[in-house]
């Protein structure tokens, strides 16, 4: 089994700012987290973060054939991204959504995810560990 775990604009600076909302710990904190919940279930994997919504659309169009399974955060692209929809609906790999806040206790305009059209869960508010919480989710289904 082969998962790829996508992260969206800006999440390579957390632990700059806002860390009542994300947190203190850094992007390569989250990397670490991701790679050890990979690792304990046996799975493959491979993270990709890109601040551009065609990169994001490019790697989940070349993800067909290859990777089994996505987790991803759209970031701010989950409000917007008609595109990133598209790409997850063509492809039709089973796709978790995780964010690390909770989306709906937020501004009104973070209410909203066209991601979530596609995904088969959507995981938030849970922090970094939402990430673990979302690859087991996946593992789960896939294995099913
Ligand atoms: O809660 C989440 O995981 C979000 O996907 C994070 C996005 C936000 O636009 C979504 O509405 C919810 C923002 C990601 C990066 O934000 C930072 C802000 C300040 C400093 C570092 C990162």
């Amino acid at each position: 089994m082969k998962i790829l775990i996508i992260n969206g604009p800006n999440l390579n600076l957390l632990g700059l700012r806002e860390p009542e909302i994300y947190g203190s710990r850094n992007y390569s904190a989250l990397c670490s987290l991701i790679e050890k919940s990979c690792e304990e279930l046996g799975v493959e994997y491979e993270i990709y973060q890109s601040n551009h919504e065609g990169a994001i659309v490019d790697k989940i169009q070349n993800a067909y054939s290859t990777f089994d399974g996505i987790v991803i955060n759209p970031a701010a692209y989950t409000h917007t991204s008609i595109a990133i929809l598209d790409a997850l609906k063509a492809v039709s790999i089973p796709t978790v959504e995780v964010h690390i806040s909770d989306i709906n206790s937020r501004d009104e305009f973070r209410k909203f995810s066209y991601v979530s059209l596609a995904a088969i869960k959507t995981v938030m508010g849970l922090g970094f560990d939402g990430y673990r919480v979302a690859i087991n989710e996946l593992y789960n289904y896939l294995s099913k």
